[in-house]
């Protein structure tokens, strides 16, 4: 019997080396988990019928290694890829961990930090690029502060900018094939991040010297800790021709940074969004940027790697009926059904539609008096979801 349910490569599955690699350490724990190789992760990932892997400089290569075991650590990962054909779509530095990225890293308050983060990062591009990234992930989990009192947020922006110019040229300089995608997070491990949520960094975006190269990778766990509607940054993201990458997994409001299994909590917003992904045809990474349970073991880790695919392209399935289902198109038909009578306002702006348009009188009464079948149209995608439709 074929599993409708397989994944391949055309869907674009990546997981970071960090996601299945995660141990189980939080900061009330130590690690639950034997910490595995990145040779072995790829062949765990393979075997689980992902398509890439993504990595942070220090998650393939120790911040203390030598070139020497830099080289060998790299070709043993290219060999590991070469056996399972796995890509790797994305790479990104780690400006978090080290103590000396503790006030930020481009933002710090200190010039030798922001020194070390650019040059940290550079060599992280050239690695990523080595390895066949298209996809550059910033996210600035240190830059932001505790206290107000300790930073200017005009200067931070003023350095992240500089920062993100600087390495848009470096990137243009050496003729690399990369695009630069920030992700945004309102806090953790920060009391307050920089530029919290997909919206601020699209204006941000706007700000730079090369912004055709910048987009964003928005989180959905990221957009629910400030407690809002994910497809709709994602949405916006779109819209701005900005959806570089993006990171699946999932989250209840008003929680810490849970990054559970893609669809684990609020599987209608992971329905509405996979909607949106494969209704306006998304052609970037499936990422999931999401860790198992740290109850599990490594056949439990094969199991939420799995899961996030898999629930995936349930959903898939279930937009496709969705836009299939009769009953339901005919609502949104009725919903949304064009008002001939207006068609003059197309097409944007003149004296002559803004004359008439002033001179006509609206039944304001009768619009408020509309009845719209919102109820129905929700209560058939539930039964949908929940299969009995
Ligand atoms: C870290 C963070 C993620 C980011 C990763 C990329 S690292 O796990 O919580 O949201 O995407 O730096
Ligand atoms: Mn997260
Ligand atoms: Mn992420």
């Amino acid at each position: 019997m074929t599993d409708h349910y397989q994944p391949l490569p055309e869907h674009r599955f990546t997981f970071g080396l960090w996601t299945v690699g995660s141990t189980g350490r939080d900061p009330f724990g130590d690690p639950v988990r034997q910490k595995l190789s990145p040779v072995q992760l790829v062949h765990l990932l393979a075997e689980v019928g992902a398509y890439g892997v993504n990595f942070h400089d220090n998650d393939l290569v120790p911040i203390d290694a030598t070139p020497a075991e830099r080289d060998q650590i790299v070709k043993d990962f290219k060999q590991a890829l070469a056996e399972t054909g796995l890509v790797v779509p994305m790479a990104t530095t780690n400006l978090f961990f080290d103590p000396a990225f503790k006030d930020g890293a481009f933002t710090s308050n200190d010039a030798q930090v922001r020194a070390y983060a650019l040059q940290k990062t550079m060599r992280a591009i050239d690695l990523g690029a080595e390895l066949g990234a298209g996809v550059y992930v910033f996210w600035g989990g240190r830059e932001g502060t505790e206290s107000d009192a300790t930073k200017n947020p005009l200067d931070a922006g003023k350095r992240f900018r500089e920062a993100l110019n600087f390495l848009c040229e470096y990137v243009k300089d050496q003729g690399y094939a990369l695009k630069f995608a920030l992700e945004p997070k309102p806090n953790e491990p920060r009391s307050d991040i920089y530029l919290p949520t997909v919206g601020a960094m699209l204006g941000f975006i706007a700000t730079l010297d090369h912004p055709e190269m910048v987009g964003v990778n928005p989180e959905v766990a990221h957009e629910h800790m400030a407690g809002l509607n994910f497809m709709h940054a994602v949405a916006q993201a779109w819209d701005a021709g900005k959806l570089f990458h993006i990171d699946l997994n999932d989250q209840k409001f008003g929680r810490y940074d849970q990054d559970f299994r893609f669809g684990a909590e609020m599987i209608k917003q992971a329905f509405f969004l996979v909607r949106f992904l494969e209704d306006v045809g998304y052609q970037g990474s499936r990422h999931f940027d999401a860790h198992a349970y740290r109850t599990g073991d490594y056949e439990d880790v094969k199991a939420f790697a799995r899961g996030c695919m898999r629930t995936y392209l349930i959903l898939k399935e279930k937009a496709a009926r969705f836009n299939q289902d009769a009953e339901i198109q005919a609502l949104l038909a009725e919903v949304t059904a064009q008002d001939e009578s207006l068609s003059f306002l197309n097409g944007g702006y003149s004296r002559q539609k803004a004359d008439r348009l002033k001179d006509m009188t609206f039944d304001r009464v009768a619009l408020g008096a509309r009845g719209l079948p919102y109820e129905r149209l929700d209560q058939l995608t539930v039964e949908l979801l929940l299969g009995v439709r």
